[in-house]
């Protein structure tokens, strides 16, 4: 786990959890107090879409309906965003891995690059929550079928990834089901930091 030693070193920390958990949220705060970029795929997407590039025409379809954009895409997009200089010192990847292949490419990657993860922090929150909170967020992709839909393919190809780094140690868990500010202070205490550094994280991400 990170602590302020490894801080000094930066740290590679996955966020993982069902949709509309807050990992967006929570993680433009702890990137924050870990001094990595936040990189987030479905931002990273929703970008390409709204540009209109290739990846964009080709993935908008897919995140309409709730379903996966293939994780030969997705490894290619992983592995050049990576490769980005910012990223040398550690990255918060939020939304990377999604699958039990995607969590390979990425041990790939950190093979390469004589890297290992420091923590993969799951925030979990009951569905019924989650289907408020997306609904009340009312992005394109956030109508009651598809979310549904994304929660199913979530439980089916995402949660399989939980057993995989609890069993390589990593796995750290976060009850997500509280204010922002009681999720974000629990996960600085994962990192060393307490409460008050929660509050001045947060207030300098809402002044931004
Ligand atoms: P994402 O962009 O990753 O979307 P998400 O999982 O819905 O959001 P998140 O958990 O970050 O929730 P947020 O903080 O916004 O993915 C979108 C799509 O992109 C996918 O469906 C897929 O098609 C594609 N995609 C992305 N990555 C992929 C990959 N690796 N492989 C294949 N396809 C991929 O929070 C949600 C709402 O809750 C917000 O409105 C927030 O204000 C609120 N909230 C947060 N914390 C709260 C709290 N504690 N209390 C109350 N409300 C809270």
């Amino acid at each position: 786990m990170a602590d302020a030693a490894s801080r000094s070193r930066g740290a590679r920390v996955v966020l993982l959890g069902p949709p509309g958990a807050g990992k967006g949220t929570q993680g433009q705060v702890l990137c924050q107090h870990l001094g990595v970029p936040a990189i987030s795929t479905g931002d990273m997407l929703r970008e390409a879409v709204a540009e209109g590039t290739p990846l964009g025409n080709k993935v908008q379809g897919i995140m309409a309906s709730g379903a996966l954009v293939d994780d030969a895409t997705m490894a290619d997009v992983v592995r050049e965003r990576l490769a980005k200089p910012d990223a040398r010192r550690g990255y918060l990847l939020d939304g990377y891995p999604r699958t039990l292949p995607q969590a390979e490419t990425l041990a790939g990657i950190l093979r390469d690059a004589a890297q290992e993860l420091d923590a993969v922090l799951l925030v979990d929150v009951p569905e019924d929550e989650l289907v408020r909170r997306t609904l009340l967020r009312g992005r394109g992709d956030d109508k009651e079928d598809v979310i549904r839909e994304r929660l199913r393919v979530y439980r089916e190809k995402t949660a399989p990834l939980i057993g995989y780094y609890r069993e390589r140690g990593l796995l750290r868990e976060i009850d997500g089901n509280r204010p922002v500010e009681d999720v974000t202070a629990g996960m600085l205490g994962l990192f060393g930091a307490g409460r008050e550094v929660s509050s001045e994280v947060n207030n300098e991400v809402a002044g931004a």
